[in-house]
């Protein structure tokens, strides 16, 4: 007796033409475990809907399994071949709890539900016991200790609902994340952290938000969330006070706080980093008025930062970039033929703004970079004149951006791109896991295998990923 070969190998419509559609649908079920009403099976109709059973051949063996699936189905059980998201029941026999959840995870995996097991009580995972026995009653037998492996709900506890690798560099982080709303919030814990000079905080909530933004998809409790990388328990806590609460008091009485606003105000002045910004807020200046009229002392770079104060905490957009790239090529082509200009930072990874713009300048041939940001700065600076005079005539056609030019010689140039692109997280992380799990130094200038004592040579990105043994990321996916 072998239903489901049989109903495929024979033609239905010959054998019974009147039942047509209902072999079609057995037919196509039966290849396919997603499954419609009628299911699964050979003759037999079903008579316990309720219970989808899968029975696991795990330990049980194909021809064992097989036949109590024959003898389930020919009692009314409604049994899958495969496991899919509609099974309820999961049988098996000498497996553990443990060991059951293991495949059911892998199994997931490997139908693309990449980090999204069965989420529990969907799914139950029983013994071999509980199914002999209802094949003996001829009916699904109420669900007894004895019968059950493991509570899911305590395997939910124990394993966690999603798999994320621990270095930011060892996954694809894009800008679609499902949970902007909680990194957001650890962000402004992890830049008030920044802001009061403790960076190892700073660094361990940017890691938890990082870990947010990597999910497939949104939370909707902090128990899930239970045995990933990054998140600590200060973490965990914000996250649970505002999937209940819909905000977290810390971070909102952060946002509020006098010194919290104060730096970021401060710090926002080109030129003015937080030590500087935390001696003024000492002195009780707040504000860009109040140090203004405080009559201190500010150098070159600071004095252009209050000048442009409103135009550089302006966010500058892709058309921007794009439009001053094309000024920068410009600039370059004039100064220096041959040489080649690449957009790096945030805009490289896909951001549609940016604090600034950044770009990174080589020429094919080594040497010849040398002196290179000079000119073009010195070029720059002609044609600025030019428009601000052009400016005086009118009113203001211009409008300050933040601009970071970067060179590398030719040998450099896979190193500078990787280590100029970002995150500053991803950076971090790539650097992190040269040092510890390779032996290696990586730098924006070199990769050094510290075990062999020598520089590893790469004329690309892919070439860096692979010296350290890590799946390329392309910059969009770097964005942890
Ligand atoms: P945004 O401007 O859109 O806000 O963000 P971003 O483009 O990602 O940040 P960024 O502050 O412009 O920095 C871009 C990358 O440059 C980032 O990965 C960190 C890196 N970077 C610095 N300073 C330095 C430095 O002094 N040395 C090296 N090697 N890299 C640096 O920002
Ligand atoms: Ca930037
Ligand atoms: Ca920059």
């Amino acid at each position: 007796m072998r239903p489901i070969l049989d109903d495929r190998l024979r033609a239905p419509e010959k054998r019974n033409p009147t039942m047509v559609p209902l072999k079609r649908r057995r037919v196509v079920s039966s290849c396919d475990s997603s499954t419609s009403d009628v299911s699964n099976t050979n003759n037999n109709r079903i008579k316990f809907q309720q219970q989808v059973l899968f029975l696991l051949e795990r330990k049980m063996g194909s021809s064992r399994r097989a036949f109590l699936t024959r003898l389930g189905r020919s009692k009314g059980f409604r049994i899958e071949e495969r496991f899919s998201e509609s099974v309820t029941h999961v049988i098996s026999e000498n497996n553990s709890g443990d060991e059951v959840w293991a495949w059911l995870n892998s199994a997931q995996e490997e139908g693309g539900h990449h980090g999204q097991p069965p989420a529990p009580p969907a799914v139950r995972l029983l013994d071999i016991s509980w199914y002999t026995e209802s094949m003996h009653e001829g009916r699904p037998v109420e669900i007894q200790d004895r019968h059950t492996l493991q509570e899911p709900q305590q395997n939910a506890e124990e394993l966690p609902l999603f798999s994320v690798p621990s270095y930011a560099c060892q996954r694809s982080t894009t800008l679609h994340s499902h949970n902007l709303l909680l990194s957001d919030a650890l962000s402004v814990l992890a830049q008030s952290a920044e802001l009061a000079e403790d960076e190892g905080r700073g660094v361990a909530f940017r890691r938890a938000a990082a870990v947010l933004n990597f999910l497939p998809k949104a939370i909707s409790a902090a128990e899930h969330l239970r045995g990933l990388p990054s998140l600590g328990e200060h973490s965990l806590r914000v996250v649970q006070e505002i999937l209940e609460d819909g905000s977290s008091r810390e971070v909102e009485s952060t946002k509020q706080s006098d010194q919290y606003r104060a730096m970021k105000a401060l710090t926002g002045i080109f030129g003015v980093g937080v030590k500087t910004a935390h001696r003024w807020f000492k002195l009780g200046i707040h504000t860009l008025a109040q140090l203004e009229d405080s009559g201190q002392a500010l150098n070159h770079t600071q004095q252009a930062g209050v000048q442009h104060y409103s135009d550089l905490n302006q966010p500058v957009t892709k058309a921007e970039a794009d439009a001053i790239g094309h000024l920068v090529e410009t600039a370059v082509v004039a100064v220096s033929p041959g040489a080649q200009v690449t957009l790096i930072g945030g805009f490289r990874r896909g951001k549609v703004t940016g604090h600034d713009v950044d770009f990174l300048l080589t020429h094919p041939e080594e040497g010849k970079e040398d002196g290179l940001i000079f000119k073009v700065v010195a070029w720059l600076e002609a044609q600025e004149g030019r428009s601000l005079d052009d400016g005086k005539e009118t009113q203001k056609a211009w409008r300050a951006v933040r601009v970071d030019l970067v060179v590398s010689p030719k040998s450099q140039y896979a190193f500078a791109l990787l280590g100029w692109t970002g995150s500053k997280l991803f950076e971090r992380d790539l650097r992190r896991w040269a040092g510890h799990e390779r032996s290696m130094s990586l730098s924006s200038h070199a990769l050094f295998d510290i075990k062999q004592g020598k520089h590893l040579r790469a004329d690309s990105e892919e070439e860096i990923f692979a010296h350290l043994g890590l799946d390329y990321i392309p910059p969009s996916g770097r964005n942890a």
